[in-house]
């Protein structure tokens, strides 16, 4: 972003005439750690993408086909309050039970809204229909938004999956990136297949469905394996695709914690680099980067957030948790991913979006923390280090249109004091909140600060500052 968008964004958000003046001297007490970030800006990392943030939900929304639709004025203003050109992620646990039909629902809907899938293995059949389909096409119209589309292979039919198949190319359209078959994979044996089943059984599945919605719809396009943590799968999905020519993207998920009831799923436990119950975990990087090197393809976190089994009450609801998403989507995109989908729907304690058409939606504080990431997108990583902050301060250089931002999250209780590469401009922008574990309060929003090289951040708080 240059200079002219960056107040052009701020002017939309009625913020570029009235900046709050941000004194940091508080943070500059005794007590604030003294760190530095270094630049090489002749070594460039990965641009990010215009379609890097993405939401995902549930397929069982989709049983009630007034949810995804052009009525919804609500959940479109909020989307388009994230992304101009996101990306809908549908699938989840509850895709492997859904079947498709092109007849018109035969009743009411099932539920208003679905939220995250926590009960893995309950019996909520639900009907994804073509007028669900219509519907979805109106609001990523609305919103701009492309979608990748889960198709059931737990417990579903070829047959079927090749009619959904044909129904969402037909009434998607352009909006359609790729379909999806199956969700978690990895995780089907002694739930859906017997205990033997792994990467091999799967990618023979995988052939057999994929053969029969080509043989319908022949410009489909898939992205895969959508696993939950099992890296052999990617593995083996990269060695595959480049047999397939349709094959687009690498997708798998990722949760920093899990399950809810883990006593160690906390808010501290958010704060680390790397959370130590992460599904996939830092050093399973290199498995994705290599998987990505041997199809040739893009990898994408398809569904992922803080805390598995529906996320963890007074922390994937909180600060922490803004924080946690402002960090984890520049950390994503630095590895080179091209794009990660936050899963949520309903009222889930994730959820960045909670409420029902009934009701009215809410922004909950993890929204305004992908707020934070997008506001990166199109911008290039500069070679960054950063010396003498403790583990839970991050940092990351960009440049967009050949000016320098960065962003600096500090996710510590303490403060932190950084001096920067060059002397910024007083233009930043502010992710903070009341406290790391408030549930109100979070704000994304441009403040004015001193023209200096050294800045002064309070914990809690992530910052970008443009020189
Ligand atoms: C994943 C499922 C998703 C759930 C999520 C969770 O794909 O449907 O909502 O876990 O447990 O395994 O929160």
């Amino acid at each position: 972003m240059n200079r002219r968008h960056f107040l052009a964004r701020l002017a939309a958000a009625g913020m570029a005439t009235s900046l709050p003046s941000w004194s940091q001297e508080g943070a500059k007490g005794q007590g604030a750690t003294k760190a530095k970030l270094e630049i090489d800006a002749s070594k460039m990392g990965p641009t990010i993408p215009r379609d890097f943030t993405g939401l995902s939900y549930e397929s069982a929304q989709l049983a009630n086909p007034a949810f995804f639709s052009s009525a919804n004025r609500q959940l479109i203003e909020l989307f388009r309050g994230l992304s101009p050109s996101g990306n809908l992620r549908l699938g989840g646990g509850s895709s492997e039970f859904t079947t498709y039909s092109d007849a018109d629902p035969a009743g009411p809907p099932p539920f208003e809204v679905f939220g995250p899938d926590t009960s893995k293995t309950a019996k909520h059949g639900t009907v994804t229909t073509a007028l669900a389909l219509r519907n979805l096409r109106g609001f990523l119209d609305a919103v701009g938004w492309s979608c990748l589309y889960g198709l059931n292979l737990g417990q579903g039919t070829k047959e079927n999956a090749a009619s959904e198949a044909a129904a969402a190319y037909r009434i998607l359209g352009p909006r359609l990136l790729a379909l999806q078959i199956g969700n978690e994979p990895d995780s089907f044996r002694n739930r859906y297949r017997p205990a033997s089943y792994g990467p091999a059984e799967f990618i023979a599945e995988w052939g057999s469905f994929h053969d029969a919605i080509v043989a319908k719809t022949p410009e489909a396009k898939f992205a895969g394996p959508d696993i939950s943590n099992k890296l052999v799968f990617p593995t083996a999905f990269a060695e595959e695709a480049p047999k397939h020519k349709d094959v687009i993207l690498l997708t798998a998920h990722y949760y920093a914690m899990g399950p809810a009831g883990s006593p160690g799923a906390t808010l501290e436990q958010l704060a680390q680099a790397d959370p130590k119950q992460a599904t996939m975990h830092a050093s399973g990087f290199p498995v994705v980067a290599e998987a990505m090197k041997t199809a040739g393809l893009p990898f994408r976190m398809s569904e992922g957030n803080s805390c598995w089994d529906g996320g963890k009450a007074g922390v994937s609801d909180t600060l922490a948790s803004a924080l946690w998403c402002a960090d984890t989507m520049l950390r994503f995109a630095a590895l080179g991913w091209c794009g990660v989908n936050l899963h949520g729907g309903g009222n889930g304690f994730y959820t960045p979006i909670a409420g029902a058409p009934a009701t009215g939606f809410t922004r909950r504080p993890e929204y305004f923390g992908i707020q934070f990431g997008q506001s990166f997108a199109g911008a290039t990583f500069l070679a960054a280090t950063l010396t003498g902050a403790g583990p839970h301060v991050t940092a990351y250089a960009l440049e967009h249109n050949g000016r320098q931002r960065f962003a600096i999250v500090n996710k510590d209780d303490a403060p932190v004091r950084v001096e920067l590469p060059s002397p910024i401009g007083t233009n930043a922008m502010r992710l903070s909140g009341p406290g790391l574990d408030s549930k109100e309060g979070t704000v994304f929003g441009g403040v004015r600060v001193a023209r200096s090289r050294d800045v002064a951040m309070p914990g809690h708080t992530a910052m970008i500052y443009e020189i």
